[in-house]
């Protein structure tokens, strides 16, 4: 049997959360290996990009979040088949991808320095990304981003919005989408009370 190793910070978010949550969708059984910063920093130098989430097939390592998620996702029918749709999906991911770059560029900053970054992220990229983001669910049929059914990418943009919306970030208004946004915080609810999502955390309580 195949084996399937996932590294990345022991939080239930990030760049790996919906890795974790299509191998739940798909059955497939993975090692959900969680680390620390002091490991984060001996594992980094043996990562290919100097960076997490790696996964290991059989131990040979892969990176890059989205490209793991999707593999993953096909095998939980959370990828469209049609290439059209599939475009659409890795769209959604790779904006997420964005986003979370210009988040991480705050990361480190305090005091005042971190006040304005979040405000200029708040002001700048973050409004452009949610609202490209209201479009693209608008295109999707409003319900879902893709085909009106459930994918991966729905579950990518799930996190970052409990991101945005749960306090963890300073200087980030827990109402900042539903403001912006509205629609967008009426899918956080969906996808969170979707099967799948709910059988995953059920899974990690
Ligand atoms: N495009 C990559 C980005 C990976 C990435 O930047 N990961 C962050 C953690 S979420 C990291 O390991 N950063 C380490 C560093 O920059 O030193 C992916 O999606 O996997």
């Amino acid at each position: 049997m195949t084996s399937y190793k996932l590294s990345y910070f022991d939080i239930d978010g990030g760049r790996a959360e919906h890795v974790r949550i299509a191998f739940h969708a798909a059955g497939m059984e993975f090692e959900d290996h969680r680390i620390d910063f002091p490991q984060f920093a001996e594992l980094r130098s043996k990562t290919r990009f100097n960076a997490v989430p790696v996964l290991e097939i059989d131990g040979a390592q892969v990176t890059q979040s989205n490209a793991m998620s999707r593999f993953i996702a096909k095998q939980a029918n959370l990828y469209p088949v049609d290439d059209l749709q599939a475009l659409y999906c890795d769209e959604v991911l790779g904006a997420m991808e964005d986003l979370t770059w210009h988040v991480t560029k705050s990361f480190g900053l305090e005091g005042d320095t971190l006040k304005s970054a979040r405000e200029e992220l708040l002001a700048g990229p973050a409004t452009t990304f949610f609202r490209g983001l209201d479009e693209l669910l608008t295109r999707g049929g409003g319900t879902y981003f893709v085909n009106d059914q459930l994918s991966i990418a729905d579950i990518k943009v799930y996190i970052q919005v409990t991101w945005f919306s749960n306090g963890s970030l300073d200087h980030i208004p827990t109402d900042f989408i539903d403001n912006l946004a509205p629609r967008l915080m009426e899918h956080h609810q969906r996808i969170e009370n979707e099967d799948i999502v709910k059988a995953y955390y059920a899974s990690r309580a």
